[in-house]
């Protein structure tokens, strides 16, 4: 069968990234595919957010550059809920430029990354530089990348050829590219997989005032086959009880995942 046919648990033979397998372990275990994209700007709230929805996320994405009060001690709360809540961390870093470079921006300055983030992702523009240096530093702590193969923002770049490229970049780096930010699956050959994941998910809103356009979890994962969807203000900045609406998103996109195996 084709991996959309498949089970999150089944494809775990299809990676030996360590990241890989532990997220679709996890997935497995936990009945869910919702990620939870926290963008807020204080500890305070973002310990207190990631507290009440970490029993219904697999992934929680950072933006860890967006804390105003950043500090150790964030990151050792942020490890205590995982440990808690039995959820992995992605940190949406967005790397973009030489190997060399990002290496030391993966590893080092105050934020030491790779010390602390499951899975990261980075743009394709440089070349396979990009994942080389990255590389260098997350494959030894057993970390994944996942590549940025198309944006959910409106006028994006990152289409037809670029796309492409990116694809072909994650199979020349398969221990380490473990899959793609992207809208849809964007290969579908059984003796391939790669992990999508899509951001630009709401079910009450089409779009923000600044670009990003949303669709909903069952269009992105019965119509479209990506397999997590990543949804921040749609649960936190809705008005309404947050554990309410992670519950939502989360029952969203497991029941259409049901669906996609079924069909
Ligand atoms: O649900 P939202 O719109 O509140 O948040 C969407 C999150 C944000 C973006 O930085 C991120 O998803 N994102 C990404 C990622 C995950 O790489 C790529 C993209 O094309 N669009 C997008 O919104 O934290």
């Amino acid at each position: 069968a084709f991996n959309s046919k498949k089970t999150y648990g089944e494809r775990i033979e299809n990676f030996t990234n360590i990241a890989a397998r532990e997220l679709l372990t996890l997935m497995e275990r936990k009945k869910t595919n919702l990620s939870l994209a926290l963008d807020v700007n204080t500890k305070r709230e973002f310990l207190e957010i990631a507290d009440k929805v970490g029993p219904y996320i697999c992934l929680l994405k950072t933006h860890i550059d967006i804390l105003v009060d950043f500090d150790q001690d964030f990151i050792e709360q942020l490890k205590k809920l995982q440990n808690k809540h039995d959820f992995m961390i992605f940190e949406d870093r967005k790397f973009a430029d030489i190997g060399n470079t990002v290496k030391h921006q993966y590893s080092k300055g105050i934020y030491k990354i790779a010390e602390w983030a499951n899975i990261t992702n980075a743009h394709p523009l440089p070349g396979d530089g990009i994942v080389s240096g990255l590389k260098e530093v997350g494959l030894p702590l057993g970390r994944g990348l996942l590549l940025l193969a198309e944006m959910s923002s409106k006028g994006s770049l990152a289409t037809g050829a670029y796309t492409e490229a990116a694809v072909e970049m994650a199979r020349r780096h398969r221990d380490f590219v473990i899959g793609f930010i992207a809208g849809r699956k964007l290969v579908s050959n059984e003796n391939e997989d790669f992990i999508v994941m899509s951001p630009g998910v709401g079910l009450d809103s089409s779009k923000d005032g600044l670009g990003q356009q949303y669709r909903t979890p069952r269009n992105v994962i019965l119509e479209s086959n990506s397999d997590i969807i990543i949804v921040g203000r749609g649960i936190y900045e809705s008005g309404k009880d947050v554990i309410e609406e992670a519950l939502r998103y989360k029952n969203a996109g497991w029941n259409a995942y049901l669906e996609r195996l079924m069909n």
